[in-house]
């Protein structure tokens, strides 16, 4: 009863509840048996749900976990990454798309046809890889409450990175497992997955957790510095539900206002754009800035005089 699914979407690959005691919501990889790889379709629904999250004004924290354990061989995992049975010439492909080769453009583009590139469109993309995780990875950089990773298992490759990315990382003392594959099927994540671990552990930590391709445990990965507890894994979702409670209950604003702050000096100008939006918004609530619709409204030569020159 602790968790409602949010039923609005047609989920395959995820799973996706929130809890209106908490004010948070839980979205997790369901593919345990591919230790929760990620193939497009994956991909797009996390997008959705965490747009949808993002939009929910009494949700102030969202955890992203893994479903398990593997009914296969009992195996927990929070993501191992792209999964590399679909990925093409030029990245991932929709599974889809082999039942779709055969059919015409005009059959394609109908929209009906149960293939997620079918949006109704006769301009309707081609089947190109995809290596979208890395929008995911800004949604996630940008949305304006905490992103906790919750580990109970394997975190590899792509998923390794989405860790990185998340802002805070619980693990699972007996089955979180940190490892980064990615030059071992000739893929990179240069950008947050590494250079951001960087400033989490330290360049040449980061190096060797790509360099090596080390498997280090939770508590091994909390000594480094990117992750914040380890607990036993049968209090782990508990444990990140404390944790959203707590979150919860701070001042809103003041909690986009830090996710952006810490994030302002790797984000560039798109971080500094993205604070500045928030400053925007909290201008926009001042009489100041609503005399000055009001006078444009009214066709008026806007007056500040009474306003300060704060200092
Ligand atoms: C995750 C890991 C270390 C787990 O090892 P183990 O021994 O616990 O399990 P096992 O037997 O390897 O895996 C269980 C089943 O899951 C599948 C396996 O093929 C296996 O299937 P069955 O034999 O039972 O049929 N599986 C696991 N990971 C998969 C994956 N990523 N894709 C497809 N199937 C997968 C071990 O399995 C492992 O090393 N996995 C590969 C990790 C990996 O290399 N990921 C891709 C890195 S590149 C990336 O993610 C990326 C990026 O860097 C940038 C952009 C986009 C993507």
């Amino acid at each position: 009863a602790r968790w409602t699914a949010v039923d609005r979407f047609d989920f395959t690959d995820i799973t996706y509840h929130r809890s209106t005691e908490t004010g948070a919501v839980r979205i997790a990889f369901d593919r345990p048996e591919k230790r929760n790889a990620f193939r497009p379709e994956t991909v797009d629904e996390l997008a959705t749900a965490l747009d949808h999250a993002k939009r929910q004004t009494d949700v102030g924290c969202v955890l992203l976990t893994g479903n398990g354990p593997s009914e296969k061989d009992g195996g927990w995992a929070f993501c191992s990454g792209g999964d590399q049975s679909i990925r093409g010439e030029s990245g991932y492909e929709y599974q889809a798309d082999e039942d779709s080769e055969s059919r015409s453009d005009s059959e394609r583009s109908s929209g009906e046809s149960g293939d997620p590139r079918d949006v109704g469109d006769p301009d309707a993309p081609e089947n190109v890889g995809r290596l979208h995780i890395l929008e995911v990875q800004r949604q996630i950089r940008h949305i304006p409450k905490p992103v906790v990773a919750v580990v109970p298992g394997w975190a590899v490759g792509g998923g390794h990175s989405l860790h990185v990315v998340c802002d805070l990382t619980l693990a699972s003392e007996e089955h979180a497992k940190f490892l980064q594959t990615d030059p071992d099927v000739g893929s990179f994540d240069g950008g947050f997955g590494s250079a951001y671990l960087a400033r989490q552990v330290g360049q040449k930590k980061a190096r060797e957790v790509f360099f090596l391709g080390k498997t280090y445990s939770g508590e091994e990965a909390a000594e480094m510095g990117m992750v914040n507890e380890v607990v036993p894994h049968e209090d782990l979702e508990d444990t990140a539900i404390e944790w959203a409670e707590r979150m919860n209950e701070k001042s809103p604003t003041a909690m986009r206002m830090l996710k952006y702050a810490f994030n302002l000096d790797s984000d560039g100008m798109v971080g500094q754009q993205v604070f500045a939006g928030e400053a925007t918004r909290l201008a926009y609530m001042t009489d100041e800035a609503q005399e000055g619709r009001d006078a444009f409204n009214e066709g008026r030569d806007p007056d500040f005089d009474d306003v300060p020159w704060h200092y």
